[in-house]
């Protein structure tokens, strides 16, 4: 049989350059002479697309033979662009990148035309999204689900200091990279109330009446493995109407209210809600969660039934993940959908339901902790509340049972709060209706066993398991870091990319100087490459040369970004005070999206861009010390900033970060990190060394007693002249133009509150700077620290952290795919 390369799946550079040129005319309807940039994108969109879909279609095929199948349900995907990951994961980036330019084009500006899909907030989503990269790589069978919305997470920018958000329509050109599958639709009903009857053999049943009822459309986005042949599903939901139901109202002339159900559904995943971390309490958001779990559950069923195996043994096929709380809902659905429309008794369902389900918590913060208020509930969901009262009952006989006469413990365990308005409590529900939970980093873990999952800890211990964060080396350092990645690769060989622990290799090249010079002018030049980037952008310039010291996350209280600030002026008021000193030159740099509705979030950022632009345009310090907000952080601009960092600030109040997972970023890049014991720094700090890691700030006991003691931030500082003078110089209107009000909401917080206590850290944090501008003076000894960071990172792959899910939790294994067809 004579093969000839087709357009489609060829891979020598002439069907490349021959597939470019048809996929312009074809797809995009145009010839080179009028085609825009995005054009020429997405014509190279869809030719990398043509080769993922073999290894896409053989991947499904395989799956169809009984494996278990994890499911990752999460209402977060922050995947970050797509086309280079997939260059890299094909292993086809230098032959794509010599088609493009042998065809006249830059590949660069191609790469820079694609609009990042930004289905997240931050950490939480982008988590999801490495997981996504490891389980394909790793060979196991899963499918992501989640919402397909419309507009992202917004875009931000900042005016006359402000953050200011503008909707992220990353649709508006198209999505090449998702296949819509329209006949693979299901139905999710809504509202209206559930009758008891009995069947016609007799038996006690429910059935929900709703009143609507909304399609679910499922997209789906190809998941491709680093170098292997599995390629998974992201399937995403997008809410439509029903035909049938509107056309009742048509028929009755009411044309207006027809299109108004119809506006009304699709609604429903028109919109990311930017907030993390602080909960809403929307009905919508609700709407949101229980559709997409819904429409998962449901594709899930199907995809069992087709294949002739009993629904009594869902979940030996299935291991569902619950990213946070978001898609707890998930438990009562799977009960309803078992108990009501399958039929199966409610024992032997609820067995199938705590065996199947796995929750995951994100957060110990007690306002992020999701509740529903009882009312609001039960009009959306009135069948699931009644599931959620009956499991409860059944629960808390079995609690009644262990802790005779303990009321509080009955009132802490029970799924409804009840000591004021009733509300439906879903970290409860998620504890209960699954058989494994864990935290996200060591402390992490260990705090929910002894604060907010204490009772359940106490109750169900053997539950509970950790599994720290990770982060994928594909995007985060190959793709992200090709200078370093081709040294690193010249050293040790190309293996550390699938097995992180063998940078360890490197340990020894850090006593090597010709090494270190090589590291250090990578080092060098990325940060020169980002030292342009925002001049081009800010019109701000920088020196490469000086310390790039840079906090890049969600703007938070708790991550303490206004600590930072507090050095970047107590760093400016000694440069100020003496001219001469010789000081090491820094860059600081800041990035992060405020929620919409955080003013103190706002705040903050309107601080560092005043505080910026004193600082930059002070004739006194400049060349020492420069100040930069880079608007917009998001995976892409990530891509470009991690990288260049020499130092990575993560300073949270301890106790409060869960995770973290920038932290791991940039450490895998060559940063060193400033920071507390928090999250997955205490991890981070015990793989590279202390000797290796500038830790400041009191730990979570300390900062635990310290509250309980009674914490007063004014006598840090009233006793402390040089805190006293920083803040003082903030309240006097020296960086807000003489506005004495401006930031008074802040500074007062800090005086008399100070729930994160930044003044007790004030010093400590400061000190510990002083040692990092001591370090760096050092060049030699920082290489050396730098070198031996990215040694020891090896326990921060998220392919660490999805065996361990596999082994501990799921119970999957690697299911390697064959190209048959
Ligand atoms: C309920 C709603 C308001 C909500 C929406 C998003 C609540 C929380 C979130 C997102 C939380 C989040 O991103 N948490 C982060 O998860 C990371 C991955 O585990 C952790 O590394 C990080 O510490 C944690 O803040």
């Amino acid at each position: 049989q004579i093969r000839v390369e087709d357009d489609r799946t060829g891979l020598s550079i002439t069907t490349l350059r021959s597939a470019l040129a048809d996929n312009l005319f074809y797809i995009q309807g145009k010839f080179p002479g009028t085609a825009t940039k995005n054009d020429y994108y997405m014509a190279l969109a869809y030719t990398v697309r043509d080769r993922l879909l073999q290894r896409w279609l053989n991947t499904t095929q395989t799956y169809r033979k009984n494996v278990k199948v994890v499911c990752y349900l999460s209402a977060e995907f922050l995947i970050g662009p797509q086309l280079v990951n997939n260059l890299i994961n094909l292993g086809i980036y230098a032959k794509i990148r010599q088609a493009v330019e042998e065809s006249g084009l830059s590949l660069q500006e191609l790469i820079e035309q694609e609009e990042e899909p930004g289905l997240g907030n931050g950490g939480l989503g982008r988590l999801a999204a490495c997981y996504l990269d490891s389980l394909s790589t790793l060979e196991i069978p899963a499918i992501g689900y989640g919402i397909r919305y419309e507009f992202g997470i917004f875009d931000q920018e900042i005016r006359d200091g402000w953050q200011v958000e503008i909707t992220d329509k990353w649709l508006q050109y198209g999505n090449p990279w998702e296949i819509a599958r329209p006949e693979e639709y299901v139905e999710v009903k809504f509202g209206g109330r559930s009758e008891h009857y009995y069947d016609e053999k007799g038996n006690y049943r429910v059935r929900w009446i709703p009143d609507r009822v909304v399609k679910g459309v499922p997209y789906d986005t190809p998941i491709l493995g680093y170098q292997v042949n599995t390629a998974n599903t992201l399937r995403l939901w997008k809410a439509e109407a029903i035909e049938s139901f509107d056309f009742q109202a048509f028929n009755i002339g009411d044309y207006y209210g027809a299109v108004d159900a119809k506006i009304v559904s699709e609604n429903l995943t028109k919109i990311l809600y930017p907030n993390d971390e602080v909960i809403q309490g929307k009905e919508l958001r609700l709407q949101q969660q229980y559709f997409f779990v819904s429409c998962a559950l449901q594709d899930m069923i199907r995809l069992l039934l087709s294949t002739e195996v009993s629904l009594e043994t869902f979940h030996q096929q299935f291991a569902v993940q619950l990213n946070d709380t978001h898609p707890a809902i998930g438990v009562a659905e799977l009960m309803r959908l078992l108990v009501d429309e399958h039929r199966i008794d409610w024992d032997k369902a609820w067995h199938i339901t705590q065996n199947t389900f796995a929750f995951t918590n994100h957060t110990l913060l007690p306002e992020a902790l999701e509740k529903w208020p009882i009312e609001l509930f039960g009009r959306l969901l009135p069948r699931h509340l009644e599931i959620i009262y009956e499991i409860n009952q059944r629960f808390l006989d079995r609690v009644r049972m262990k802790y005779p006469r303990d009321l509080g413990k009955l009132s802490r365990l029970s799924l409804i709060d009840e000591s004021g308005e009733r509300y439906v409590r879903m970290a409860n529900l998620a504890c209960v209706g699954s058989h494994a939970i864990n935290g996200v980093a060591e402390l992490h873990t260990e705090l929910l066993k002894k604060t907010v999952l204490k009772d359940f800890y106490e109750f169900f211990p053997e539950k509970f398991a950790n599994v720290t964060n990770g982060v994928t080396p594909r995007r985060w350092m190959v793709l992200s870091n090709p200078r370093l990645t081709r040294l690193i690769t010249e050293k040790i060989g190309d293996r550390w990319i699938t097995h992180l622990d063998d940078l360890r290799k490197l340990e020894t090249l850090a006593d090597d100087a010709s090494f270190r010079q090589q590291w250090r002018q990578i080092k060098q030049e990325t940060k020169g490459d980002l030292a342009a980037y925002i001049r081009k952008k800010l019109d701000i310039i920088v020196d490469p040369k000086s310390l790039f010291d840079i906090q890049v996350k969600r703007i938070h209280e708790y991550k303490r970004q206004h600590l930072n600030v507090l050095h970047v002026i107590t760093f400016y008021n000694r440069l100020k005070h003496d001219r001469d000193l010789d000081i090491t030159p820094r860059t600081f740099i800041f990035g992060g999206k405020a929620a919409p509705g955080y003013f103190m979030a706002k705040l903050i950022i309107k601080l560092i861009v005043s505080v910026a632009n004193i600082v930059n345009n002070d004739p006194d310090v400049r060349d020492r010390m420069k100040v930069v907000f880079i608007p917009d952080f998001n995976v892409t601009l990530g891509q470009r900033i991690y990288p260049a960092a020499d130092l990575s600030e993560q300073i949270s109040t301890a106790g409060k970060e869960a995770s973290g997972t920038g932290n791991m970023k940039f450490a895998l890049n060559g940063a060193l990190t400033i920071g507390t014991l928090d999250g997955a720094n205490v991890e981070i700090r015990e793989e590279v060394g202390a000797e290796n890691f500038f830790l400041f700030g009191l730990t979570t006991e300390e900062v635990y007693g310290l509250k309980a003691r009674g914490y007063r931030p004014f006598d840090y500082y009233n006793q402390n002249a040089e805190l006293k003078a920083v803040i003082d110089l903030i309240s006097s209107g020296f960086f807000s133009h003489g506005d004495v009000d401006l930031f008074k909401p802040l500074i007062d917080n800090l005086l008399y509150r100070d729930d994160y206590m930044l003044l007790a850290d004030y010093q400590s944090y400061i000190d510990t700077q002083e040692k990092v501008s001591q370090a760096y003076r050092d060049r030699e000894n920082w290489t050396r620290m730098s070198i031996l960071n990215v040694a020891r990172m090896g326990k921060f792959s998220s392919d660490r952290s999805i065996r361990e899910y596999a082994q501990k939790i799921w119970k999957v294994e690697p299911v390697p795919v064959e190209l048959l067809q």
